[in-house]
Parts: C-alpha cells; structure tokens; sequence
C-alpha cells in the first residue's frame, strides 16, 4: 500500500524492505522532486527485462572532475535483504534529510539500490534463499553468482557449475547486471575513489583480493577499514558483534570475480570494499539472512556511519 512505502511528502519509508517496483518508481520520483541534485540513470535491463536504475547525487551535476566520485551497491545478491536500506539511508541523508553538507559539497555519489531485481523479486516471490540472477539455458539449473561474474581472476575460486550457488556464469561479465558495474566503472575509473558492495551477513569490512594477494596499499584500506568499523562498534546494538576488518580470503573465503575485486584492480589507490553486514535477525530465528523489522531502519543508520568515514577520508587524501 502506497501509504506505508511512502511518507504523505514522498519519502520512502526507511524501516521496510522495499520491493523493486516500489524503490523504481521512488528513483524516478526523486529525480524529477530535486533535479538540480538527482538524476536518475537507466543503466540497463536484467535477465528478465527489469530496468537497473542508479541515482547520480551531485551539487553540480558532476561537472567539478577534481571532486572524487563514491558508489555504494546493494542487492547484488537476492537474499541479502538487510543491504537495500544501506543504500537507501544514503539516498536520504544525501538529498531529503541533508545534515552534513561537507558530503555533497565535497563528493559526487552514485547510489545503485538493487543491482539485481529478478533475483531479489524472485527471493519475494518465491524461493526465500536465492541468491544469484536468473539467467536459463543451462539445462535444468538457473542463475549465474554476480559476484564470481566480474573480470578479476575469473573462474580461478568458483564454480563451474550452474547448479552451483557461486557457479561465474559462461564467461566474464556475460551478465547484463554485471556488466552495468563495468560501464559505470569505466565511465567513473579516473575519479573513483570509494566503492562499497553491500552484502549479508558476518559483520565484516573485506577488501582485495579474494586470491589472498593484497593490493599495494592494502595498509591503507585495512587502516580506513578499521576506522570506519570502529565508528559503526560506536552507534551499533549493544547485542550485535563488533565489526572485523581484512582481505576477504584472509577472513572469509577464496573467491574469485568479485565485484570490489574488480573495482579494486580497476581504480588503483581507490578504496574498494565488500561489507558484510550484521545479521539482524531476532532472536527465535537461527538463518541471519532473515531480517527483524525492527532493525531495518538501524542497519541504515548504522552502516551509514561507517560509510561516512571512508568518504572523507578519500575527500581528505
Ligand atoms: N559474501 C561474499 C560472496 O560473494 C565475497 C564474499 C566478497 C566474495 C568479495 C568475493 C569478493 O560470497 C556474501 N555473503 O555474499
Ligand atoms: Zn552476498
């Protein structure tokens, strides 16, 4: 019902997770609400047909190339619920709620809420724990793992299999999802200088590269990690854990053709990460990709912290 989505001034309500027609159509509304801050881009169509939509955030229209350019995804993975209003919250401290203007004064941003809508629509309707796209032709098994779809070290820590929850698809970026990140990054490479992925769940910030090879200034990034993770320790539920900082094979797993891989070996001394967010779930539920209303509007908030810190530290360096 449009009125618990929406606020009577057209606000998107930022303590559900919204479903893809309703965030699309809020994209579009808020274009045409502040155009002189907001565009809306139509990057291109998923498997399914569904247009990808992403907000250009910018006090000028991104003409000022010495402003450094900050994008944060979500939803590149279906199940991952609790990563839509991470970009959300941005959105609104951005351009409705605007209390620190240093961020858009200093910052051109690119805000892509649900990088993949057939599988997360698909997670709604009907299977819960999806987490790829939902590309066919492989036979009996649907959908490639847009995070092992990305040209970094393809195919070296995944699965060749379509059945395979991380199976990389036939080939990287055969994804139309995935390649609407490689367009924008080519569009951005030279002024992009903080990239985030939003994923679920472990309370984690990771960063490159999933082989367990760092990056020259991965002292850098484990340093502004640490940082950010302290700030989000700070404001975070008392019950939830704190946050763990390192590369992502180190901490998590192998795994390869990622998508902050991908930025990463793209944008040189740019901060690229993957968060692992909390597991919001309440307490009678063991799966942590299940989300407790009630923490939806925190796990903005919270993340949002964390974000800001990264954010100026590429404004001050
Ligand atoms: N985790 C990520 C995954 O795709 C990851 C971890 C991060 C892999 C960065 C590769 C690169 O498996 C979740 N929860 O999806
Ligand atoms: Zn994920």
């Amino acid at each position: 019902a449009r009125s618990s989505n929406f606020s009577r001034s057209g606000d998107i309500s930022l303590d559900v997770i919204h479903r893809y027609n309703v965030v699309d159509r809020y994209l579009t509304d808020l274009a045409n609400r502040f155009p002189r801050v907001v565009r809306v881009v139509s990057a291109g169509r998923s498997v399914e047909g569904r247009d990808i939509k992403y907000l250009r955030i910018s006090s000028n229209n991104f003409q000022d190339t010495n402003k450094p350019v900050v994008m944060i995804q979500s939803l590149l993975h279906a199940r991952e619920w609790v990563t839509l209003p991470v970009t959300l919250y941005a959105i609104h401290k951005l351009v409705i709620d605007v209390t620190e203007q240093d961020l858009i004064r200093n910052i051109d941003w690119i805000i892509l809420p649900i990088a993949n809508p057939d599988g997360y629509e698909f997670s709604h309707t009907t299977t819960r724990m999806w987490r790829k796209n939902r590309r066919t032709g492989f036979g009996i098994c649907v959908g490639v793992d847009l995070n092992r779809n990305h040209d970094f070290n393809w195919g070296t820590a995944s699965s060749n299999s379509a059945c395979s929850d991380t199976f990389h698809g036939p080939r990287a970026f055969s994804e139309p999802e995935t390649q609407i990140t490689r367009n924008i990054i080519t569009e951005f490479r030279s002024r992009l200088s903080l990239f985030i992925d939003a994923h679920s769940f472990g309370s984690l910030i990771l960063y490159g590269y999933g082989n367990r090879q760092l990056p020259p200034h991965a002292l850098i990034l484990n340093t502004v990690g640490v940082q950010m993770a302290h700030r989000i320790d700070a404001v975070k539920w008392p019950s939830h854990r704190n946050y763990r900082v390192g590369n992502i094979a180190a901490v998590l797993y192998q795994a390869s053709g990622g998508s902050s891989d991908y930025v990463q070996s793209m944008i040189g001394r740019g901060l690229s990460y993957t968060y692992e967010l909390p597991a919001y779930r309440n307490l009678n539920t063991i799966n942590g990709f299940l989300v407790d209303p009630a923490f939806v509007r925190q796990a903005g908030f919270e993340t949002w912290e964390g974000i800001k810190v990264a954010a100026r530290y590429v404004v001050q360096n």
